[in-house]
């Protein structure tokens, strides 16, 4: 028996196998979750489909957080499938290319915008819309950085967006909590993904924090899932509000 035998999930930010909500997903299907995916555009639903099916996923979506609408016919989908909401996985982020590099005093607005929209704003219109259908309490989870609280360099806007995000999921967390409700962010070092593609340096990033690190390795999506599971179930009861560090202990080092 799984830890979270018929919990009903919503994970948002599958791209590929290589998603960090992938690994979540696959943590709380082991757990026994029953599990429901989104997608953004239809090049993506060729990648998340198979991934979801393999799974059983009982629902499998479009869905573009800055698009209200989209959100909207989302909720209707599982209040047609599932009638509530146990699980909420938001992991979820996007600049404009241009603004993950150079100075972070050039971002213009419209690039400002759209990070905090897609990064940080789309925590609350999905929040907002989830609560209610939580009939039984239930667990929402973000996926940040500590660029929210240091400088990295080229992190940038998304430094700033994830900032937001935090303090979101804390309001958040304040708001859903008389309803059993519990809002938190694991905060994952660098991990080889699609948005960590083509970053440049991210090789060396990677190196430098195995080598660094209190336990002298990196994270993986894997790792992530475990704690997600560990969040979801009965050790993350009393839990909420929260940025849970996962980064082998790099984020505690001084130089
Ligand atoms: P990923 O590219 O696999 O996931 C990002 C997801 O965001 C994709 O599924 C993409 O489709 C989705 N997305 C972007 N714009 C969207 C929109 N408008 N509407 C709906 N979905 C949209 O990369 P990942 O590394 O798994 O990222 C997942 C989360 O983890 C992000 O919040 C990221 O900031 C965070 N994170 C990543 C790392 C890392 O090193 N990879 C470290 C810490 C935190
Ligand atoms: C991203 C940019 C710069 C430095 C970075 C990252 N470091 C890490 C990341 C050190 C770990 C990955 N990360 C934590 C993210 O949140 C990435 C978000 C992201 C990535 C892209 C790449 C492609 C694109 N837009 C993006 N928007 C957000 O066009």
């Amino acid at each position: 028996m799984g830890s979270l035998e018929g919990k009903r999930a919503l994970v948002v930010g599958v791209a590929n196998e290589r998603s960090i909500a992938w690994g979540i997903a696959q943590g709380l299907s082991r757990e026994g979750a029953r599990l429901a995916f989104t997608f953004l555009g239809e090049s993506l639903e060729r990648r998340v489909r198979p991934l979801a099916e393999s799974v059983h996923a009982d629902v499998i979506a479009p869905c573009d957080v800055t698009d209200d609408a989209q959100i909207d016919a989302l909720f209707a989908e599982l209040d047609r499938v599932w009638g509530g909401l146990d699980v909420l996985v938001h992991a979820v982020a996007f600049a404009n290319r241009e603004d993950l590099s150079g100075r972070f005093v050039d971002t213009g607005r419209d690039g400002f915008r759209l990070a905090l929209d897609v990064s940080a704003y789309s925590l609350v219109a999905l929040t907002r819309a989830a609560g209610p259908r939580m009939k039984n309490g239930g667990t929402i989870l973000t996926l940040t950085f500590a660029g929210s609280e240091r400088v990295f360099p080229n992190y940038n806007v998304m430094g700033v967006a994830k900032a937001a995000l935090e303090a979101s999921m804390r309001y958040l967390a304040a708001d859903v909590g008389p309803a059993g409700i519990r809002v938190n962010a694991i905060s994952a070092g660098p991990i080889k993904t699609l948005s960590a593609a083509g970053i440049n340096g991210f090789r060396d990033i990677l190196r430098v924090a195995e080598a660094r690190a209190p336990l002298r390795r990196n994270v993986s999506q894997g790792d992530v899932g475990e704690l997600a599971v560990a969040l979801c179930g009965p050790a993350g009861a009393g839990v909420t509000g929260q940025v849970l560090y996962l980064d082998a202990g790099l984020s505690i080092l001084g130089v």
